[in-house]
């Protein structure tokens, strides 16, 4: 599966890289990685990279998106990276491509590009175009092996989720070998926080409230979400992660009422929560899910199922 996706990058002279719209360190990485891969085997190749701005990642090295004309994509291959849902693209251009290809480890729901390599079973996508760049025997530079290590690290929560094992520390080592990784230096960029971040995590820490059987949950209204001065997807995806490390706590969700609803992201350190992410319309993986629901009554009613998820454990 690698060689008909290397097959497709080799083809075109043009690729225009995308990945999921909001990017982790994980899109970011993959994205910037891949274009290191690209350059260094094939120096000739134009490369782009679009979508919005890589917000808190905007530590990570050459991750500054390119302005790309519509004009570009009638000879390019498009790539989209790091992306389970067509809806999550972070431009829809890729569709006017001359080809386009996929790399994911989200769990599969369906095809939308022509080539793609999916395998749910990768703790990300940089292990996956890593696995790629040493199955193949393909050229890395220093600057993208820093790109997909830091993705790797991201979205494996530092090594600590349950996608990881002996391949995600081979080929953490491979990149190692090829980057020039400071730990310390890339640690401190990606978990440091500003005082009045900190300040802000305190206030939503107080907020947490449990069910019968302790599913932790934080409920935002709109109202409280206006005071905050947050995006809607800073608080849900941003404070989730307060509940993280609850002694006694296997399961935590956090809802945000937002335009669009209420959002809900759920998480376990145990469970497999997705079918209920699922069905409530959302997806995602089995310890990290999403939906977003019409009411707060729904998201009490999920919040519900969560808790009958405890008994039955
Ligand atoms: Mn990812």
């Amino acid at each position: 599966m690698y060689k008909e996706f290397a097959e497709q990058l080799k083809a075109f002279d043009t690729i225009i890289i995308h990945r999921h719209k909001n990017p982790d360190g994980d899109a970011i990485g993959s994205q910037v990685g891949l274009k290191h891969i690209i350059t260094a085997n094939w120096p000739e190749k134009k490369v782009y990279m679009v979508g919005d701005e890589a917000g808190r990642y905007a530590f990570m090295d050459d991750s500054v998106m390119d302005e790309v004309p519509d004009e570009a994509y009638a000879d390019a291959l498009a790539v989209v990276l790091d992306c389970g849902g067509e809806n999550m693209v972070c431009d829809e251009r890729y569709k006017t491509a001359k080809a386009n290809a996929r790399m994911d480890h989200h769990m599969f729901t369906g095809n939308f590009t022509q080539t793609e390599v999916i395998d749910s079973t990768f703790e990300s996508c940089c292990g996956i175009l890593a696995d790629m760049v040493r199955t193949l025997g393909l050229k890395i530079d220093p600057l993208g092996a820093k790109s997909l290590f830091t993705g790797m690290v991201t979205d494996s929560g530092r090594f600590r989720y349950d996608c990881v094992n002996g391949r995600t520390f081979e080929l953490a080592a491979f990149l190692f070998d090829r980057g020039e990784i400071d730990f310390n230096d890339l640690y401190r960029k990606m978990y440091a926080e500003d005082f009045e971040g900190l300040k802000r995590r305190s206030e939503f820490i107080l907020k947490i409230q449990f069910s019968e059987h302790n599913v932790a949950y934080i409920y935002t209204d709109a109202t409280e979400v206006e005071r905050l001065g947050m995006s809607t997807f800073s608080i849900s995806r941003g404070m989730v992660g307060v509940m993280g490390d609850i002694r006694g706590v296997d399961i935590w969700v956090n809802f945000t009422e937002a335009p669009e609803g209420v959002l809900c992201e759920l998480r376990s350190s145990k469970y497999n929560i997705n079918p209920i992410a699922v069905k409530y319309g959302g997806g995602g993986h089995e310890k990290a899910s999403g939906a977003t629901v019409a009411s707060k009554e729904i998201a009490m009613q999920m919040l519900e199922d969560l808790d009958k998820m405890m008994t039955e454990a």
